[in-house]
């Protein structure tokens, strides 16, 4: 069993629970209503802003080359990423600057926190986020289907391309813990998942100050 298996096995008790939220479902049979989606896109914005500075984090605490190669590949395409958000809320009269809503405000901080707790911590967070967003839209990408109003999103977090990068992450996980995470990447990582949901849940809600 790898590092990240075990990780994976120590939640499954809520692992399917993101790709079965009712977000990601609607987001595949198409009954998303707008304003979710607005709502998520105005939130995701914020996290992806906050998620670049922790990978830039990461990358210079990296241990050797061959790391800093992953973690450069991910930083490298969070651009185009954030280019996505910007060009899509212009097209959708969506204001970025809105407050973020309490989950997404912690969730981004215990990000950006996470690597002064060492790099196989804040590895183990950027493993968990880039996972499950991979999943979740895994899950909606054949159903959804290439009409889907939200295509360009869906085939960010699922393509060839991204599970490829999400791999090499994995195999980095592996490595630098030896091949068994130990108490504090599991906590990480538990936290990441629970993370995961609440943020599906307040988007899903209008979760306000
Ligand atoms: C990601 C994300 C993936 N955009 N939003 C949440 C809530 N979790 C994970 O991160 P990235 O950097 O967009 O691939």
């Amino acid at each position: 069993m790898t590092a990240t298996d075990h990780l994976l096995d120590a939640n499954r008790d809520l692992w399917p629970r993101i790709l079965a939220h009712p977000f990601v479902r609607a987001a595949a049979d198409g009954s998303l209503p707008q304003e979710a989606f607005d709502r998520w896109l105005v939130e995701d914005h914020y996290f992806v802003v906050g998620f670049r500075r922790f990978l830039a984090r990461l990358l210079e605490l990296a241990p050797d080359e061959d790391a800093r190669d992953v973690l450069a590949g991910g930083l490298a395409a969070l651009t185009p990423e954030l280019e996505l958000f910007r060009r899509t809320a212009v097209e959708r009269g969506l204001d970025l600057t809105d407050e973020p809503c309490p989950t997404n405000l912690g969730y981004t901080a215990f990000c950006q926190a996470a690597p002064a707790d060492g790099f196989a911590v804040g590895l183990t967070v950027l493993y968990g986020a880039e996972q499950a967003y991979l999943d979740a839209w895994t899950a909606v990408r054949d159903e959804a289907g290439q009409r889907s109003p939200y295509w360009s999103f869906i085939d960010n977090w699922s393509s060839p391309a991204f599970g490829a990068y999400v791999a090499d992450i994995a195999a980095l996980v592996d490595r630098v813990t030896g091949g068994t995470p130990d108490r504090a990447c599991e906590q990480a990582f538990r936290r990441v998942v629970r993370f995961e949901l609440r943020f599906w849940d307040a988007v899903s809600h209008a979760e306000s100050w």
